[in-house]
Formats: structure tokens, sequence, C-alpha cells
């Protein structure tokens, strides 16, 4: 179960030009600032793999990354980000639907992270409903748990494990690495 190599591939900016090596894919989605980046690099150990910071970090491609030579972690960029225009955010919305619904993409399974401490918003219920549809396998995990009231927190892990009993639900924290073996073991499974 362990990570022997990562490396980036490419990153997809419009709604065409995915990787010509078909292996599968593990995406990451969530609101900006939820640390999608983070999760990614603290799962890899590579602290700059996927570029994390409050604004210069902001993720604005679909990023491909390959790992172990047999799966690809993307990073997508974040939903809800208030400070970009309405049409900025409107393109960044297709992309990510185009993206999810694109059937030559062998999803593995979607990553659906969101707040620990502030719990789901709308646009993650909205999300989580896109997700759904696809019919793929969803993994929501409950990021920056080290953060704020942990009373907050084992509150909102309980309401995503209540809400959603069809997801597999895991407390994260990048910064600690709570929850890495776990998700780890879950998004690499017994195939690599
Ligand atoms: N305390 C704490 N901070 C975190 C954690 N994960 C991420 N952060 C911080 O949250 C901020 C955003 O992290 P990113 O990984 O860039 O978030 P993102 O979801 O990739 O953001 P976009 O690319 O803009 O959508 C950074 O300042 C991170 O250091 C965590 O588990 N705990
Ligand atoms: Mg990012």
């Amino acid at each position: 179960m362990a990570i022997r190599s990562a490396q980036f591939v490419k990153a997809v900016t419009g709604t065409e030009g995915l990787p010509e090596l078909q292996l599968p894919v593990v995406a990451f989605l969530g609101r900006s600032n939820v640390g999608k980046s983070s999760v990614i690099n603290s799962l890899v150990r590579v602290k700059k793999l996927a570029y994390s910071s409050n604004t210069q970090g902001r993720t604005t491609a679909i990023n491909y990354f390959c790992i172990n030579k047999s799966v690809y972690f993307v990073d997508l960029p974040g939903y809800g980000f208030a400070k970009l225009s309405r049409d900025r955010q409107e393109k960044l919305g297709k992309q990510i639907s185009w993206f999810v619904g694109e059937s030559s993409v062998p999803f593995r399974c979607f990553v659906l992270i969101v707040d620990a401490e502030i719990g789901l918003k709308n646009s993650d219920h909205a999300t989580y409903a896109l997700l759904a549809d696809t019919g793929h396998r969803i993994v929501l995990v409950a990021n920056k748990a080290d953060k704020g009231k942990q009373n907050d927190v084992a509150k909102n892990v309980l309401t995503l494990r209540t809400m959603f009993p069809e997801a597999t639900v895991v407390r994260y924290s990048a910064k600690t690495g709570e929850g890495r073996n776990e998700l780890l073991s879950i998004l690499l499974e017994d195939k690599d």
C-alpha cells in the first residue's frame, strides 16, 4: 500500500486533451481552499507535488499525477470561490461537470473533500449529486480535522456518515496525517 512513485503528468485546461495513457483515475474534488492539493501532497508525501497555498496555489487546471505508474490522482480546481468572476466560475463549473461525466475516463472513484470544521455547504450537496449520478464510488474526506472545535468536527463527520450511508467517510488532516493510511488503502486497493 505504499507510494513508490509520483509524477506530474499533465495540466488539462479546457474540456479536451486528456492524457493518452489510460490508467484508472482517482479524482479529487471540493470547494476552493478545502485542501484538495494538500490532501494529494500528504498522501504522496511530496510537499509541492500538487502545489498548495492560499492564493498563488489555487488550482486552475485539471492536473494529472501518475502514482506507482498504475493510477492517476487528478487534482481539480475548486468550486465556490467567491472572488472569481461569474463568467470564470461558470467556466470552472462546466469544466468540472464535463470531466466527471466524461465517459472515456476510467474512474476508479471520486474523492469529495469537505471541511471537517465547517461541514457541508450547498455547493457540496450539488457536487455530491453530480458525482452520485455517474454511479462511481464516492469517498468523502472530512479534511482539516485538526482545526477548530473537536466537537464540531465529530458532529460533522457523524452527519456525513448518516447522510451518505452509501459513501465511505474518512476523517482526515493533511496537516497531521490523520486518516492517511485509511485513505491510501481505499484509493490504491489491492491492485497496486
Ligand atoms: N490546518 C489545516 N490546514 C490545511 C489542511 N489542508 C489544507 N490546509 C490549508 O488550507 C489551504 C488551502 O489548501 P489547498 O490544498 O491549496 O486547497 P485546494 O482545495 O487545493 O484549493 P484550490 O486549489 O484553490 O481549490 C492551505 O493554506 C493549506 O495549508 C489541514 O488538514 N489542516
Ligand atoms: Mg488546489
